[in-house]
């Protein structure tokens, strides 16, 4: 019964044991879950589009089969978490026109553009990094299904990582020119790539119960923290500078401090006015539209082969 229910419940979260579908949860936490773990799908789905950008440009054979590949990755990423999120009994179809009329939000940082090829070393080394940083407490999120695609989609975030840091090295050692390319690239994804945590604590509404939930494990400004301690090192190994005066090593904090970041502007991308909310959103539109034929075709196949055969 529920009350019995309730209590099995409290207790593995308690134990900081995990929670499977079959398993009673509150509504509250199975509607975060399908928030947090939805969203994160919509964010690998459009993710694709500011690399996939590229694909067609990529400056060789090796590098176009690499990009291939890696936005090939972010699909099935895509995949995965809808897998997860069904669990929690929320239909993949009401997931994807959550996300087709705009009610549901997907990751701010793929509203910017990728107009250089140093970019797309960028959203390697910074967008991948970030959410590499953010996914690995995932792993241990207490919902089983969502902790362990995690542990699969984390081990590809750090091979697209080092790509992206390969990418910015090999143009940081270039000519003159790849290097400020290089250099550009990182000044304009910096400030994005440090607000995909999320708002500063203060401002973040869903944060306390998802930590006590042990959905979260830190707060937006740890993890927020812990990134930007992680890259100073690798941005001076790249020979490229961060593009905040305010960031200095704190001895007494033993962690860098950083400036304030633009939160206006996030709040902005998130009501759709970033550069490519437009943009993003229509060529979402455009290919489910025009893919839905297939999907129509798959589906009456699908009933020939389990209808009884006729004759
Ligand atoms: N963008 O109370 P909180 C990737 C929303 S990585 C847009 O702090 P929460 C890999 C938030 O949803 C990117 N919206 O919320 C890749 C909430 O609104 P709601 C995806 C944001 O959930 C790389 C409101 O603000 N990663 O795709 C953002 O506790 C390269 C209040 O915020 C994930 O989704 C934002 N940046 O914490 C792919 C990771 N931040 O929903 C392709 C899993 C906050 O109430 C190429 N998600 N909001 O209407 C999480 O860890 C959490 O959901 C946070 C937000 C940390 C993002």
């Amino acid at each position: 019964d529920a009350a019995a229910g309730e209590a099995r419940f409290e207790q593995l979260i308690a134990e900081d044991s995990r929670v499977e579908p079959r398993d009673w949860m509150p509504e509250q936490y199975r509607k975060t879950l399908v928030r947090q773990v939805s969203q994160h799908a919509h964010s690998e789905i459009i993710g694709m589009q500011p690399e996939g950008n590229w694909i067609t440009r990529a400056p060789s054979l090796k590098r176009k089969a690499i990009l291939m590949a890696k936005v090939q990755d972010e699909a099935g990423h895509g995949l995965y978490l809808y897998s997860a999120a069904e669990t929690l009994g929320t239909p993949r179809d009401e997931m994807y026109q959550q996300l087709y009329t705009g009610k549901a939000k997907y990751s701010s940082i793929f509203n910017y553009p990728a107009r250089t090829w140093a970019d797309i070393g960028a959203i390697g080394w910074l967008v991948d990094g970030a959410a590499i940083c953010n996914q690995v407490p995932l792993c241990r999120a207490s919902y089983g299904p969502y902790g362990r695609a995690m542990v699969r989609i984390c081990k590809e975030e750090s091979f697209h990582q080092r790509q992206g840091w390969e990418i910015l090295h090999t143009l940081a050692h270039g000519t003159e020119a790849q290097k400020q390319m290089a250099q550009e690239a990182v000044d304009r994804f910096y400030g994005p790539a440090l607000q995909m945590f999320g708002p500063p604590d203060a401002d973040s509404p869903n944060s306390q119960q998802s930590m006590s939930w042990n959905i979260k494990r830190f707060s937006n400004d740890e993890l927020r923290q812990r990134f930007v301690d992680m890259i100073v090192p690798q941005a001076e190994a790249l020979g490229l500078t961060l593009p905040d005066p305010e960031l200095r090593w704190n001895e007494e904090r033993g962690h860098y401090d950083f400036g304030e970041l633009d939160w206006d502007e996030f709040f902005t991308v998130l009501k759709g006015g970033g550069p490519c909310n437009r943009q993003r959103m229509d060529h979402y539109r455009r290919a489910r539209d025009e893919g839905a034929w297939v999907r129509e075709a798959a589906a009456a196949y699908a009933q020939r082969q389990t209808a009884p055969q006729a004759g």
